[in-house]
């Protein structure tokens, strides 16, 4: 017992120390929850994308729909996939899934919020203005921190990422 505890311990630890200072947002816990957002930095007219961690605690089946900032010109739901020659290529999706009592990770080489077009630098330290649009909830509006995108190990996993 004692021994999982510690393990607890060690793995939130790391969570944390992954997490940096990414975004939280909570709210009366009936409902859709963002965690542990944060988006990449990168260059005026550049693109960056936003990831984060969704709970649905609601009894509804739900799919994320779209987002939209005013720090670009648009923005897109993505999910990154591996292609028949080995490079990492991104795909738009409609939408993604949140199902009831579930969760949705959006994270570097998977599904991801492109923000294309951007109107001004992001730097580390700035916050971004993102709203996402569901099927059924109402709007969420985020203010997500901009962070140096880790470096993920492994190959296609490069500035191409995410
Ligand atoms: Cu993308």
């Amino acid at each position: 017992m004692k021994r999982i505890l510690m393990m607890l311990v060690l793995v939130g630890t790391l969570l944390l120390t992954a997490c940096g200072a990414a975004g939280d947002e909570h709210t009366d816990g009936t409902d859709i929850e963002a965690h542990d957002f944060w988006a990449r930095t990168a260059l005026k007219d550049g693109n960056s994308a936003a990831y984060m961690l969704l709970h649905n605690h609601t009894e509804t089946d739900d799919e994320l729909i779209g987002a939209s900032s005013d720090v670009a010109a648009s923005v897109e739901i993505h999910l990154s996939q591996m292609n028949a020659n080995g490079t990492m290529e991104m795909i738009p999706q409609e939408s993604i899934a949140l199902p009831a009592e579930g969760d949705l990770e959006l994270k570097p080489g998977s599904y991801h919020i492109m923000i294309i077009g951007l109107k001004q630098d992001l730097n580390v330290g700035d916050e971004i203005t993102l709203t996402l649009h569901f099927k059924n909830h109402k709007d969420i509006t985020l203010t997500i921190p901009v962070m140096e995108a880790q470096n993920m190990g492994g190959s296609g996993m490069d500035g191409h990422m995410p």
